[in-house]
């Protein structure tokens, strides 16, 4: 079953948003299968960064993301990784369409308030990054068949 990585920002934490924006993704039908609260160390926060280090606003994304405690969370569904993208919206709160997390909530990119994977091979990376497996608890709910044909 696919998984993503979703983790709400120190931002999202502090303005609490954190049932918000968990209810999104309960509401839309996916699984929680994981979730902690976490100040991530400046290590994990370059590495999870990693591909952005050369980027004028990595040092800055850095100190942010670090600056306070995060919600890290793997949800699990069918097409999960682009929907939960969606459900985001886009990465300039700006240009986010209303409905979405950041378009209703966010208004500036550096405080866009949740982290989404962009794709499957990213997803597995992130949540392996952030979690250990025994972290993780792969159940079904009991809504399953009415939500899934
Ligand atoms: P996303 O989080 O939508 O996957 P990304 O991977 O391009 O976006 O960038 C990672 C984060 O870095 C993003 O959520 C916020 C920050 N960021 C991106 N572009 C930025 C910019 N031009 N100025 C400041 N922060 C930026
Ligand atoms: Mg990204």
């Amino acid at each position: 079953m696919e998984r993503t990585f979703l983790a709400i920002k120190p931002d999202g934490v502090q303005r609490g948003l954190v049932g918000e924006i968990i209810g999104r993704f309960e509401a839309k039908g996916f699984t929680l299968v994981g979730m902690k609260l976490i100040t991530a160390t400046r290590e994990l926060a370059e590495q999870h960064y990693g591909v952005h280090k050369e980027r004028p606003f990595f040092a800055g994304l850095v100190n942010f993301i670090t600056s306070g405690p995060m919600v890290a969370m793997v949800w699990e569904g069918d097409g999960v990784v682009a929907s939960a993208r969606k459900i985001i919206g886009a990465t300039n709160p700006l240009n986010s369409e209303p409905g979405t997390i950041r378009g209703d909530l966010a208004v500036n990119v550096g405080r866009n308030i949740i982290h989404g994977s962009d794709a499957v091979e990213t997803a597995n990376e992130e949540i392996s990054l952030w979690f250990k497996d025994e972290e993780l608890s792969a159940w079904t709910p009991c809504l399953t068949p009415w939500i899934v044909e």
